[in-house]
Formats: C-alpha cells, structure tokens, sequence
C-alpha cells in the first residue's frame, strides 16, 4: 500500500502495542496479587491494575489495531486513500491517541479506579469520562475516514460488487457507530454532568443499560476484523480461495441486525428489567450465533476445497496438507480452534437458567479470556506477522515462524492453563473482580487458592509470550531484511456465486438494525427513565 496509507496505519499499531506492553504488565500484577502471590508496594491498588488492565487491553489495544488494520486493508482493496479520507484518519488518531493519554494518567493517578466498565455509582474524575469522549469521537472520525473511501471507490466503480474485505470494514465500523451512540448518551448525559456535579445522583439502571447496549457489539467489534482474516486472508495463505463472497456478506450482515439489540444478556440478573423484555433479547442473542456457525461452516469448507485439489483424501485429510508452519496461518488457526469451546461457552452464558449459576463469577473472565483474549488476540498477532514488515518495506523471514509459532504455543498453554482454572473454579462459585481474599478462611474459598495460583501460573506464562511477541513484532518492524511483504487478499472461489447487490444495500440494513434496537430497547429504557429509583450520589473515595 502506498506510503502515506502505511504511515497512518502503522502509527495505530504502534500505540495498540504499547498498550498491549502496559495493559500486560498490569495484568500479570493482578493476577499474582489475587493469588496471594505477591503484595503491591507504594498504595497501588488491585482495582487500579484491573482497571489498567481492562482498559488498555479492551478499549486500547482492539481499538487501536482493529482501526490500523482496517486502514491498511481498505488502501489495498480500494486504492491509496483519499486527501479527505486520510485527514479524516489522523483527526480521529490523534483525538484517540489524546484521550488514552488523559485516560491512562488518570487510572495511574488511581483517580479513575472504576474497571473498563466504569458502573455507577463509582465515579471516577470528570476528566475520565472526557477522555472516553475523545477516544470514542476520535474513533468515529476514523470510522467515517473508512465510509469515505468506500464511498469513494463505488463512486469511481458504478454498479459494481464492493472488494470483500472494504464492505466488511464498512460493516465493522456502522456497527462500533451505532454501538458507540449508547455509551456517548450515557457519558455526555449522565457521568460527566454527575461527576462535574452539575447534578447531584444518577440513574444507575439506565447508565447500566446504556453501557451494554455498547458492551455486547464491542465483542463483535473484536470478532469481525478476526472474521476478515479468516474468511479474506487465510484462504489466500493457504493457497485456497474464499468458499463464498456472498456468505461471508451475509454472515457480516447478520452480525450488524443481532450484535446490538442483545445487551441484556450481560443484565439477566438485574433486577428493574422485566423478564419479557430479557427474554427478547435472549432470543435475539441466540440470533447472532447463527452468522458464527456459518463462518465455522465456511472455514471447513475452505480448508477442505483446499486440501482435495492437493490430494487430500477421507473426511479429514485435508487437515494434513495445512501450512502448520506458517506463522500467519498458525496463531489465526489455533485461535479458531480455541473459538470453539470458548463460543460453546458464550451460548451457557445466554441461557438464562445457566446464567444465574456464573453471572459474575470467574467462569465469565474465563471465557473472554478465550474469545477475546485468544481467538481475536491470536488473529491479531497472525496478521502483526506480515502486516508490519508489509508496512515497514521488510519481509518477513522464515525463522521467524519458527519463533512465531512458539508464541502462538505458550500463549495457548498460558491461556489453557488462566482460563481453564478461571471456568472451573468459577462453576465452584468463585466470583470474578475481587482482590485476594480467603474470606476469613472459609473452606470454600481456601479451595479456591489452589486454582488462583494455576491463573498466575498462567499469567505468567502469557507474560512470557507477550515479551516474545514484542521481540519479534520489533524485530519485524526495525531489524528484518528489507523488500516487499505480501498483503494476503483471497479471491472467492470460481464456483460460487456472485453476491447480490441487495446485500450492499446500506438503506435496508441500518434500518432493520434500528428497528430491532426500538424493539428491544424502546419501553425498557421509558420505564427505567420514567420508574428511576432514587438516584444515587455516586461513590469515589472506595480505594
Ligand atoms: Fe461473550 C460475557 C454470550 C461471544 C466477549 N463476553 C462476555 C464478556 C466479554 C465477552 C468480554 O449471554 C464479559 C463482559 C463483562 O465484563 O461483564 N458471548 C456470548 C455469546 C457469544 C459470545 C452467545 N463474547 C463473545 C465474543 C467475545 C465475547 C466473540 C469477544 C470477542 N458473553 C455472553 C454472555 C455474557 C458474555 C451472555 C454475559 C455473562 C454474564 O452473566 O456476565 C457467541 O457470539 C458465540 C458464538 C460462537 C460460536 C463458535 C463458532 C466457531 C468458529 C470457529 C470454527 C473453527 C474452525 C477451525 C473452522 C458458535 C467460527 C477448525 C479447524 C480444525 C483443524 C478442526
């Protein structure tokens, strides 16, 4: 991609690094203070690494890469960016970039100890809540710098199908738009005039509501730039093409109408929600496990088209003739494994029944320990292998899969080891967000230790892999050979269908989207306003 295109991509990768470095440390810490293992010197608290942790590993880091990745894929589908779509690009990195700063030094100053989900009543400074702003506007101007270009490119190529991976861009980021609008009410209406004290209390439900109405489409905004490279990239590294354009379209498609108005599956034990309106939701929920089955469908689909051709024979045969050597291919694929029992875990988690047994236990940590934390973390780190020398004009050499592939090991042994101990101690009642704590030495909790210590364990060994990520993503970006790194873009296979235009029609998505949202969202959010309990005052002084 052209040069400028790399610059603006590569700073974004750059801050998502560092964030994940930072976001590491702080994870690694909590996890030996929980386990009784160590003790934090000066006044640094639990909360205030979790908080760090959570943050800069969730907020920052996705963000950060998913928009850096996002950049570079629509230049090399669409063409070199245009002047209106790139000054669009730096706006919104340089507004993001200045609300991580402000946000990180508050979290350190301990001034902003309210997790990445910042719940009233905990109230952190104003100026916490200022930088969640700019970071969410800063990432919407970068969001319209990816519809521009889009835009952009139809205009140039009238009547014409999208490349794959641009309508996919452009789906991820509508999605993020509309899912940010709930947390932009909640911050500018309710957390900045309370913590400012213009107003005097909140009205925690509705600040709850709003939150998840953005939580649950962040995990999709996580999930679908892993989904671009596995239905658009790895076909291409594994010398096979795309099963379908016009299902994986759909399944984008899908993800759009079901990934938002689903939110109260994270407030099945809220009370103040009526059941019908959680049970709506828990339908719908279901709904939008429907687009991950069919891009589990398609992946096999892919993998075996591939193998036949290559003299794959038998049901699994194709599985043999995979580039296992392959950085780019292997951390995306054992991140697609580890999706599996990590979606199975998702579907317990939408019961409603099971939910009642590990809402807010440690189960729920484990598994975004396995969705986020390793199917898209991996995928991430898979692309960082070519994407970075692609952008710094080196290549990427063989013994650096080697290392790569050691990477990928560790950090599925590390997370075998933290997330397993996370889902089982969880089933045994652990609750997840609590500092160490034998609570006064009951049994029960003495029987949770021995599982703490099997997640610091593990802790330290994603440590480890962190650090030789790092090493290698420097070494990639400084050190390596210098040439030209292919961008891995597939075609889809001659078989398949064409996809039909009707799936670009952007009119009649948004609004199904948004008609589903009022569905799910209009009468609960008028009572929660109109039955508001008193509102609390807010709590800040709690470390
Ligand atoms: Fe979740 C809580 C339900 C997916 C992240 N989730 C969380 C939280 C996070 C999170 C961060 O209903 C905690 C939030 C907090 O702080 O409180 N989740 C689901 C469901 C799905 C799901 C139904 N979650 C994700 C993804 C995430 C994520 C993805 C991040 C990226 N989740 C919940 C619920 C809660 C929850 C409740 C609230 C719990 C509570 O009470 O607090 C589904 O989308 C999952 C569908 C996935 C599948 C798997 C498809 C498999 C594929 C791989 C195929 C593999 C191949 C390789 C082809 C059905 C696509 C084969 C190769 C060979 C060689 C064999």
């Amino acid at each position: 991609i052209s040069r400028q295109d790399a610059h603006l991509s590569l700073v974004h990768l750059v801050i998502a690094f560092v964030a994940l470095f930072l976001g590491a440390v702080a994870g690694l810490l909590q996890t030996l203070v929980r386990s009784g293992s160590i003790t934090l010197p000066a006044g640094i608290g639990y909360y205030q690494l979790l908080t760090a942790h959570g943050v800069l590993l969730g907020l920052v880091f996705t963000t950060f890469f998913i928009i850096g990745f996002l950049i570079a894929g629509l230049s090399k589908t669409t063409g070199t960016l245009t002047v209106k779509a790139r000054r669009l690009g730096w706006s919104g990195f340089l507004l993001m970039t200045a609300g991580t700063i402000l946000g990180v030094i508050l979290v350190l100053l301990n001034k902003a100890t309210v997790l990445y989900t910042f719940y009233a009543p905990l109230q952190a400074s104003p100026w916490f809540y200022v930088a969640l702003t700019l970071l969410v506007v800063g990432s919407w101007l970068s969001g319209f710098a990816i519809f521009q270009q889009y835009y952009h490119w139809k205009k140039e190529n009238k009547g014409e199908i999208s490349p794959l991976l641009s309508f996919m861009a452009v789906i991820t980021m509508l999605l993020w738009l509309i899912a940010t609008l709930g947390v932009a009410a909640s911050v500018l209406l309710q957390f900045i005039p309370w913590s400012f004290g213009w107003v005097d209390t909140i009205n925690i439900l509705l600040s709850r509501t709003l939150f998840w109405y953005f939580g649950h489409p962040l995990v999709y905004f996580w999930l679908l730039p892993a989904y671009i490279c596995w239905y658009v990239i790895i076909p291409k590294i594994i010398g096979g093409k795309i099963f379908s354009d016009a299902l994986a379209r759909l399944s984008f498609v899908m993800f759009l109408l079901f990934s938002i108005p689903v939110g109260f599956h994270h407030q099945l034990l809220e009370s103040g929600i009526s059941p019908f309106w959680k049970f709506l939701q828990v339908v719908l929920t279901f709904m939008v496990i429907i687009p991950s089955l069919m891009t589990a469908f398609s992946l096999f689909a892919t993998f075996e088209l591939t193998g036949r051709p290559k003299g794959a024979k038998g049901l699994f045969g194709w599985f043999k003739k995979l580039p296992w050597k392959d950085a780019r291919f292997f951390a995306p694929m054992v991140g697609m494994l580890i999706f599996i029992p990590a979606g199975a875990g998702g579907i317990i988690n939408a019961s409603n029944q099971m939910n009642q047994v590990v809402h807010n236990t440690l189960w729920v940590t484990g598994h975004f320990h396995l969705t986020v934390a390793s199917s898209v973390a991996l995928t991430f780190f898979g692309i960082s292998y070519w994407l970075i020398p692609h952008l710094t004009g080196r290549t990427l050499p063989k013994k650096v899969h080697l290392f790569g592939n050691i990477q990928t090991i560790l950090w599925a042994i590390g997370m075998f080891f933290m997330s397993g101990a996370m889902h089982v101690v969880g089933l045994f009642g652990a609750p997840r967000r609590t500092a160490y704590t034998t609570y006064g030495d009951h049994p029960d909790a003495v029987g949770w230790m021995s599982y703490k210590v099997a997640m610091a364990v593990g802790g330290s060994i994603l440590f480890i892999a962190i650090i030789l990520l790092l090493g290698l993503l420097s070494y990639l970006a400084f050190f390596a050979p210098k040439g030209s790194e292919e961008f891995p873009i597939g075609e889809a296979a001659a078989e398949s269908e064409k996809a039909p235009a009707l799936l670009e029609n952007w009119k009649l998505w948004i609004g199904v989207t948004v008609f589903l949202i009022l569905v799910a969202y209009t009468i609960p959010v008028i009572n929660m306003i109109e039955h508001a309990p008193p509102g609390s005052p807010g709590f800040n002084n709690l470390w």
